[in-house]
């Protein structure tokens, strides 16, 4: 039988489902990832101070009981919340159908800016961008998210005016694009208009830290809301990103955005976590993300996986043209719905649904 650790009282808790996999492995106990069709026999536990790991161990899920007699009385009520958190079905965000997660969804990209780093410079004209939205919802995308700011590594600010004259010929088109419409902005006067005019997400890479009125401005909203992670801001954040623990640190600080949403007022129900694949983060770091990512289901909330042509796919895929990164961002998807993720940004909507609805498949029969 395992058992919990002597830990120091400012000891924290963390369990990472292993072992998951379509249909129970074996003969053993198994529970629901997050309320899906996926599985998990054991779970890890870690135990850890200020993100330095003092334990870990893994445990059948037959000796949960067990395990948890064990813990000192401090860290019960957080190992039950945990485990609550990481086998609840996940309801659909905001109450809005095509993001209920029978099934997992697809974000189509779409960057209405000159520098975007893979389609920067394609969809400046604003009807052309409407007819691609089109064309991504025709193709399969379950919601389109546009951006008038890119965030690549490098990127500069851009105003206030600047993104919202590149933005308002889609905000003006949201009604034709006939699926939910996201918004990837930083700035909460952005965010405040794209819900005027529709939105049905908002999408913020700093996680509603970059603007000190971003709470307020989605908070009496019914929008939902991406919570990234991302470390330092696009200009400098590949110079040197280090972690004492990346997998813990990138936990920590989500389930403190979400801790200050649930502040705020805003209920779990609106709120989806994504890790923030290359902000921030060296090759190295990405694929501990990617490889562990069922460990980020303990936030109770959906997650999202943004992996689409990205500098790391390139680099271990040897592709320079982002472009031509499809088929390794489409491996890279396939291993995030396999560890449970809820949704997946892409750029290429045609192919990647292909492959999700494979996996669909592959996991539910
Ligand atoms: N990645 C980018 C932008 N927004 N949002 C979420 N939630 N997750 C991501 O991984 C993510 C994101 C960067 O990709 P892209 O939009 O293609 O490029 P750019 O920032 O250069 O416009």
């Amino acid at each position: 039988m395992p058992e919990a650790p002597s830990v120091p009282r400012e000891a924290r808790l963390y369990l990472h489902p292993v072992g998951i996999g379509p249909q129970p492995t074996g003969e053993g106990a198994h529970l629901p990832l997050a309320g899906g069709p996926l599985c998990f026999h054991s779970l890890q536990a870690i135990f850890a101070v200020k993100a330095k790991r003092i334990y870990e161990g893994i445990f059948p899920v037959s000796a949960l009981g067990k395990f948890r007699d064990t813990l000192p009385k401090t860290l019960t009520e957080r190992f039950d919340a945990l485990l609550a958190r990481l086998t609840t079905p996940r309801p659909p965000v905001c109450g809005i159908k095509a993001l209920s997660f029978a099934k997992p969804r697809l974000m189509g990209i779409l960057n209405v800016t000159p520098d975007s780093f893979s389609d920067g410079g394609d969809f400046l004209d604003g009807a052309g961008a409407v007819k691609h939205a089109r064309v991504m919802a025709a193709e399969g995308a379950d919601i389109i998210d546009i951006g008038a700011e890119s965030t690549r590594p490098g990127a500069k600010e851009v105003s206030l005016e600047e993104e919202l004259t590149r933005l308002t010929p889609l905000l003006e088109a949201i009604p034709e694009i006939k699926i939910p419409v996201s918004v990837d902005t930083r700035k909460a006067k952005v965010m405040a208009r794209a819900i005027r005019a529709g939105a049905t997400l908002i999408n913020d890479v700093s996680a509603l830290r970059h603007d000190k009125g971003s709470l307020a401005a989605v908070r009496k909203s019914r929008a939902g809301i991406v919570l990234m992670h991302a470390r330092g801001d696009p200009a400098t954040m590949q110079k040197n990103p280090v972690y004492k623990d990346v997998l813990l640190e990138v936990f920590d600080f989500l389930e403190e955005r979400i801790g200050a949403c649930g502040t705020a007022g805003i209920g779990h129900e609106r709120l989806v976590a994504d890790p923030g694949f290359g902000f921030g983060k060296t090759r190295e770091h990405n694929l501990l993300l990617l490889r562990n990512l069922s460990f980020f289901h303990g936030l109770g909330v959906p997650l999202l996986v943004g992996l689409s042509r990205k500098r790391f796919i390139g680099e271990l895929g040897g592709e320079k043209e982002p472009k031509r990164r499809g088929p390794g961002s489409i491996a890279g998807g396939v291993l995030a719905l396999m560890q449970g993720a809820q949704i997946l940004r892409c750029h290429d909507v045609r192919e990647t649904r292909q492959a999700l609805q494979l996996t669909g498949f592959y996991q539910y029969c």
